[in-house]
């Protein structure tokens, strides 16, 4: 459904003088604040919205399995590898949550996921960069969890309903993500000095990519306007990245880390730190699919769901037997 509405989902902001009197009163509720359920009345645009967001927010978890994946059997210890299993395995259900939501929207996961295969729908940009070393899964889950956090506490309050309550259960999820990232990344920046390079370096690589996380800047976001209006998005791509900014550099500080070479000054007038932005170039480059990693991980997606059909198709066969079996007996 949502290949036929990519159209709708990018056709602009609605004006109020514009809408029909039905989207008027959708416009009403959300304005005040409530929450709009599956079975309730909502503009097409509104549902391919939340798809393309739900979508992209679920394929994001699930090809964010990959990098840490990737180091799961290079843990150091036993307990740090224990510890990352049951991280990726959580996104692997953080996945699940998100495409039971689009769901409710009568988006099938099958039609998502061969939306993604085919180059159609995009996962976060962060994913197209390598992990190349342990400094760089405790980075991860310090950084790129931290910023999923930031975004994702934001969300709990987005105006559907399950997507919302996803967001709840994500969020709790997530935060030990973050904790467990910055235990990892702190027995780096505090221990031998060849360990503290080696954090010290990942911290200045994943930064850039890091702050890309929360999407371009405010002038050139497409969907935020409208996105803002119907309360799917609840802060601005710029708002959320000055919080993860603001929120980062004093764990950098108590790390006894250098901060990056990104013109980070506090601005006592703004009460916020300033920062470069990222080079938005690259961004949009990796975003066309030509980051570090973009056919890797797309490859690695399209051979596990190539390699795990025989499983699905068991599943399927087993339920259909178990519903005839039930039917049969009543
Ligand atoms: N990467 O108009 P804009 C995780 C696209 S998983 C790729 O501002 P919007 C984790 C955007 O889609 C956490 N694409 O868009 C998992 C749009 O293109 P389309 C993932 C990006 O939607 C495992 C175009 O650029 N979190 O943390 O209003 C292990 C214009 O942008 C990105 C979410 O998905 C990007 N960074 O705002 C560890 C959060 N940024 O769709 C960790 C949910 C922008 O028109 N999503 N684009 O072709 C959102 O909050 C919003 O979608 C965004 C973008 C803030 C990301």
């Amino acid at each position: 459904m949502y290949a036929q509405m990519i159209k709708t989902a990018h056709s602009g902001v609605h004006k109020r003088e514009d809408m029909t009197e039905q989207e008027r009163a959708f416009q009403d509720r959300i304005d005040a604040g409530e929450k709009i359920e599956p079975r309730d009345w909502m503009p097409d645009d509104y549902r391919a919205t939340l798809i393309r967001q739900i979508g992209q927010h679920a394929h994001s978890e699930v090809v964010g399995q990959l990098p840490e994946g990737n180091w799961i059997t290079r843990a150091p210890t036993l307990e740090r590898k224990a510890i990352l299993l049951a991280k990726v395995q959580d996104e692997a259900g953080h996945g699940l949550y998100l495409y039971s939501a689009a769901e409710t929207l009568g988006e099938s996961r099958d039609e998502l996921v061969r939306l993604l295969h085919e180059g159609r729908m995009k996962y976060s940009s962060i994913f197209n960069y390598p992990t190349l070393n342990w400094a760089d899964i405790g980075a991860v889950g310090w950084l790129v969890d931290g910023a999923a956090i930031v975004n994702q506490v934001a969300l709990q309050r987005t105006s559907y309903g399950p997507y919302s309550r996803a967001m709840v259960r994500i969020c709790k999820e997530e935060s030990f993500h973050a904790r467990q990232g910055y235990s990892a990344f702190m027995a780096m920046a505090l221990g031998t000095p060849e360990q503290k390079r080696m954090a010290q370096d990942a911290l200045n690589r994943m930064w850039f990519p890091c702050l890309m996380m929360f999407g371009p800047s405010d002038k050139d976001s497409v969907h935020s306007e409208q996105s803002m209006a119907w309360k799917i998005k609840v802060a601005t791509n710029d708002e959320l990245r000055q919080k993860y900014v603001d929120q980062t550099i004093p764990q950098i500080e108590y790390l006894g880390l250098d901060l990056p070479e990104a013109g980070i000054v506090w601005n006592e007038a703004r009460g916020h730190y300033d920062f470069d932005m990222p080079d938005w170039s690259e961004f949009f480059n990796v975003l066309k699919g030509n980051g570090p990693c973009n056919s890797d991980r797309m490859a690695d997606r399209v051979n596990a769901w190539e390699d795990g059909a025989w499983f699905r198709d068991g599943l399927m066969a087993h339920a259909r037997k178990a519903r005839a079996r039930k039917m049969a007996a009543e």
